[in-house]
């Protein structure tokens, strides 16, 4: 194969979506990964569309075997030339403080945000070094920095991707990995539906007032990242809409 392959989990919407599309665009194969196989295929059909070659994937990240199996699935081609891993599916679920919260939700985020992204660098990590070159990307959180009431546990996931971000740089930096933690702020998704379980009313209040980063946003970004050249890393990127700060402060014009 000429062309690099990235593969990207959580590619059904959102920030996945956009990173695809944006890769697609710059030259990459694809493979891309998430659990609505309808979606995957309607994706597939765009890109391909435009002459990208794209293998869909559809997995749960949180099923270790099920993970393995996936990714053991691809053509040896493909396999042996992934050279960007974006570790992006993750969700948070609910908003309660910690004393009232319930533990199918937090089990919901440990398990995707943290151990999903486990399951995956594990298996694509070793294929990676087995090729001395390649470039992880863990879609971390501004709430992987900071803390805000009735973040609590989806805080703590993103913690732990922002530790294992600089876990995985100093295990892997001898045999020619990059590993980039992409932290960022409010971005307008189906991110805030899964988080207010279906209420689009409460969603959509969360950008209420304000202009939230759209999901290309970030992907642009991760663009950047992927393209510099061989002795370059960003290691840490915080992106924010220009009207927050903070998690949270953020600046909402009633008017607008
Ligand atoms: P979306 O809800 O739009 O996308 C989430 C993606 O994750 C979907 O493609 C979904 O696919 C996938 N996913 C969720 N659970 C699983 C699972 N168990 N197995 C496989 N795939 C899964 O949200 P975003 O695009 O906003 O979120 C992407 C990442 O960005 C997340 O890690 C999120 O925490 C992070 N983030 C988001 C921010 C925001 O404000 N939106 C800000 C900072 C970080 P499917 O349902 O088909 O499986
Ligand atoms: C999503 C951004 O601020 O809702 O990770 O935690 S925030």
């Amino acid at each position: 194969m000429n062309n690099k392959v990235a593969l990207i989990t959580g590619a059904t919407s959102g920030i996945g979506e956009a990173t695809a599309e944006v890769l697609a665009g710059a030259g990459f194969d694809l493979v891309i990964t998430g659990r609505r196989e309808e979606r995957l295929r309607l994706l597939e059909k765009r890109l391909s569309g435009d002459g990208t070659r794209v293998i869909p994937l559809c997995f749960d990240v949180r099923e270790r075997e099920e993970t393995r199996r996936a990714i053991a699935s691809l053509p040896s081609p493909w396999r042996d030339n992934i050279e960007v891993l974006v570790n992006n599916a993750g969700l948070a679920v609910g908003t309660r403080p910690l004393q009232e919260g319930i533990a199918d939700d937090w089990e919901r985020m440990i398990d995707t945000n943290i151990k999903g992204l486990l399951h995956v660098t594990r298996e694509v990590a070793p294929l990676m070094i087995g090729n001395g070159r390649g470039h992880i990307l863990n879609i971390a959180s501004i709430a992987g920095k900071e803390v805000y009431p009735g973040g609590n546990v989806y805080c703590a996931t993103k913690h732990a991707v922002d530790a294992l971000s600089r876990g995985m740089r100093v295990d892997m930096v001898s045999r020619g990995i990059k590993v980039t933690n992409i932290a960022p702020g409010m971005v307008e998704t189906e991110f805030s539906v899964v988080r207010y379980k279906g209420d689009e009313r409460a969603a959509a209040n969360v950008y209420a007032g304000l202009k939230p980063l759209d999901a290309r946003d970030v992907a642009e970004v991760i663009l950047f990242a992927v393209t510099r050249p061989a002795h370059v890393c960003l290691n840490d990127v915080v992106i924010m809409p220009t009207a927050q700060a903070s998690a949270r402060d953020v600046h909402r014009d009633p008017g607008a």
